[in-house]
């Protein structure tokens, strides 16, 4: 049987959220934010990115509801996930954190706009999510709204944060496992139980989504730092040691390349085989598991 074809799919899902995204940044303007404010908010939203938090929850509300129709609760929540995401990232990237220049192939937000305005606008991304989350009559927004804080906050996303800047970090693969599921696998599964709450999904698909994103989350990292130590050697001419000998904190560096793979394939297959109750032997969901490694950015 012929693999999924992801392509369209994705393409059709990143179109609805950045036409979504575009929509409600515009209104920013004309709702009492501050120009540079809005203007600054807009730069990291609208800078591109896979958006594939976004996807993830559409294409689990899609499976649930066993439809492609459009779900306003299951939007919401997709431009939510992708407000917190842009928002760590653009903290991420300031001088106090990583200290980066370039993000999705343009200046940094605070190289842009400075520091200050960067950090403000990480903070206002941040709120705009729960507001947008919140507004509606649906009472599953509230559910959502403590999804997406558990996922993003001090046992979520930003414990992981700490995890990572830890001076006293052990250099094992279980404190690197630990801070992986709650720095980035964290919110990865929040995307894929929000859209299946978000459509109304029952216990049982909540169960595949668990499985799933837990899978996919920690398999992404993997893939990311796999791209990482393989692309700087293929650009550098280094070998690929060269990350572990440099002392970085990374997959291929504390169980080397090929076992990095293997874990990534192992953790697809899981993945794959948790969404079959969803959507039979091959769907969209089996196909973004694979795209999360396979991926070339
Ligand atoms: C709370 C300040 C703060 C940070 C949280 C998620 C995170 C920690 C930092 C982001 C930096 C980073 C490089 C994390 C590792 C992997 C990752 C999440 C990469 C970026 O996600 P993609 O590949 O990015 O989905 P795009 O640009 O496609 O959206």
């Amino acid at each position: 049987m012929a693999a999924f074809n992801l392509e369209p799919f994705m393409r059709t899902h990143q179109a609805r959220v950045e036409a979504l995204l575009l929509e409600r940044a515009d209104r920013w303007g004309s709702a009492g934010t501050p120009p540079r404010l809005a203007e600054s908010m807009r730069y990291s939203l609208l800078a591109g990115g896979k958006r594939l938090r976004p996807v993830l929850c559409l294409a689990f509300a899609d499976a649930v509801a066993k439809s492609s129709t459009v779900n306003a609760v299951a939007l919401d929540a997709a431009c939510a996930l992708e407000y917190v995401h842009t928002y760590s990232l653009v903290h991420d990237d300031l001088p106090s954190l990583d200290n980066d220049d370039l993000r999705r192939g343009v200046p940094t937000n605070h190289k842009v706009y400075g520091e200050p305005v960067a950090l403000l606008a990480g903070d206002a991304l941040l709120t705009e999510a729960f507001t947008l989350l919140a507004s509606g009559p649906e009472p599953v927004r509230g559910t959502l709204c403590a999804e997406l804080a558990r996922a993003a906050g001090a046992a979520g996303m930003v414990g992981g944060q700490v995890l990572d800047i830890a001076e006293d970090r052990a250099a094992t693969l279980d404190y690197l496992l630990r801070l992986h599921r709650l720095k980035t696998g964290a919110l990865i599964l929040a995307a894929c139980r929000m859209g299946v709450l978000a459509a109304g999904g029952d216990a049982a698909a909540l169960v595949s989504a668990v499985t799933y994103g837990e899978a996919v989350g920690l398999a992404f990292q993997i893939a990311d730092d796999v791209l990482d130590v393989t692309s700087s050697a293929e650009a550098m001419g280094k070998p690929v040691g060269a990350d572990a000998e440099a002392g970085r904190f990374t997959f291929p560096a504390v169980v080397g390349l090929d076992e990095s793979r293997r874990m990534a394939s192992e953790l697809v297959a899981r993945a794959e085989a948790a969404v079959r109750p969803l959507e039979g032997v091959d769907g969209p969901l089996a196909a973004l598991a694979r795209y999360s490694v396979e991926r070339k950015s």
